[in-house]
């Protein structure tokens, strides 16, 4: 493939200032127009209100983005945000984080502060990323339109086909494709969506429904790391284009039992 045929195309919509949707992917040069079209409609569209200012750039990539599959998806039958904690700490410690990072994870997640980006952290619980208060930030991330399909099919059978669902799955599959990484913590700051998740490279992206009351306005993303340059970890999941074009199973719900015997990538 020549250079330059692909785009990032990111979209920030917000009302009176606020925050109210986001979105974006890597496009062919052919299907820019319609894409910014497709955002623009949905940060008019949004259910928290109308944008009243949306940003939209559009930036030919230097570099031809590189194919990774998706993590393999599931959901874990808890009920309330003390049986997520506890499965979360399970997941986690099983990898080799430390019971004192994940506590910590949580605090900062609990804080009532949302940051922008996530933070990174260390086993011991340690916070590595240069600016505490941003965070940071994945972007340049997408899916071709035949992983897409995929994706959505195999998502509707499982009643599971919602941007907050696909859009997460893409963020973290790239997130998780750097060898830096060993887990993930997710807390959506939306306050009516409950569902968060954790990731492992072993056990996938899992799901974690009620992790928190509904009404909670923060959230946030924590990411685990390990042994490496931080500074190039950043560089990869700020500016290192990522396409989604293998989707793995994306299973339903699921015991905690189960989701332990599974092996990897299945
Ligand atoms: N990179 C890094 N961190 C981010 C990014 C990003 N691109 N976008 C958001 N964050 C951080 C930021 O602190 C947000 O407050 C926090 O993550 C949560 O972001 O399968 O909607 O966009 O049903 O609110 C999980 C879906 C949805 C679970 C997560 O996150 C499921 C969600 P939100
Ligand atoms: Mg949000």
């Amino acid at each position: 493939m020549s250079r330059g045929r692909h785009y990032s195309v990111r979209m920030r919509g917000s009302r009176r200032g606020l925050h109210i949707s986001g979105a974006e992917g890597i496009h062919d040069r052919n299907n820019v127009e319609k894409v910014v079209q497709m955002y623009t409609q949905r940060a008019l569209l949004h259910e928290k209100g109308r944008a009243d200012e949306i940003n939209i750039i559009v930036e030919e990539l230097r570099e031809n983005p590189r194919k990774i599959s998706s993590l393999p998806l599931s959901t874990l039958n808890t009920r309330n945000p003390e049986s997520v904690k506890k499965a979360v700490f399970k997941i986690l410690s099983s990898i080799g984080i430390t019971e004192r990072a994940i506590e910590e994870a949580y605090k900062s997640l609990n804080i009532g502060i949302t940051m922008r980006g996530a933070m990174l952290m260390d086993i011991e619980g340690v916070r590595l990323e240069p600016d505490l208060l941003r965070g940071v930030r994945v972007t340049r991330m997408g899916i071709t339109k035949t992983a897409a399909t995929t994706l959505s099919k195999k998502l509707s059978r499982i009643d599971l086909n919602n941007y907050a669902v696909k859009e997460a799955l893409i963020l973290a599959s790239k997130a998780h494709k750097h060898p830096m990484l060993l887990g993930e913590l997710c807390i959506s700051d939306d306050p009516s969506y409950t569902t968060g998740y954790v990731v492992t490279k072993k056990y996938g992206y899992i799901r974690l429904p009620r992790i928190k009351k509904r009404g909670i306005p923060y959230g946030g993303r924590a990411f685990f790391i390990t042994g490496g340059e931080v500074k190039e970890l950043i560089k990869y999941l700020q500016k290192t284009p990522i396409l989604i074009n293998n989707i793995k199973p994306c299973k339903g719900v699921m015991s905690l039992n189960e989701i332990l015997a599974r092996k990897s990538g299945r």
